[in-house]
């Protein structure tokens, strides 16, 4: 059965570019409730950590560079089918790919600042909820 939940977080340039709002405003227009919510920033151990699966890929380097560059925006989100319509509302990890009306397809600039993070499973958006938010975060 799928799940309920997805993480997502709201990159660096998105911040930067002000896009806040703009960008929780469509995740709530599309039936997405928000079950935790904060602004933080990313050390680069954590980084590294979040992206592990990444590790040794000639990207990884400039990617954990490029999430620690500035503060995030991370919440957990709570829908029927979260992770499969999540994915679709943000669109393809290159924006050049994405389809038109999508988030990354409106706001990002490139396929490393590519604006927001959609977890890609069940299984990883528990564990990287977990990594965000404590239990009394979490509403
Ligand atoms: P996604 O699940 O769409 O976020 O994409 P991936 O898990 O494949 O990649 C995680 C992040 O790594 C992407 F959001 C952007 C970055 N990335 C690159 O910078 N270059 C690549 O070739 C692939 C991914």
């Amino acid at each position: 059965m799928s799940g309920k939940i997805t993480l997502t977080m709201l990159k660096p340039d998105a911040v930067a570019a002000g896009h806040t709002g703009a960008i929780l405003n469509k995740i709530a227009e599309a039936g997405f409730r928000f079950k935790s919510l904060k602004m933080t920033e990313l050390t680069v151990s954590a980084a590294q950590k979040f992206y592990a699966v990444h590790k040794g890929k000639p990207f990884y380097d400039s990617l954990v560079e490029f999430m620690t560059s500035g503060p995030i925006v991370a919440a957990i989100l709570e829908k029927d089918n979260a992770v499969a319509d999540f994915r679709t509302l943000i669109g393809a990890t290159n924006p050049e790919q994405a389809a038109e009306g999508t988030i990354r397809r409106l706001f990002a600039s490139s396929l490393t600042q590519n604006a927001i993070h959609g977890s890609d499973s069940d299984e990883n958006a528990i564990i990287e909820s977990a990594f965000h938010f404590a239990q009394k975060e979490t509403f």
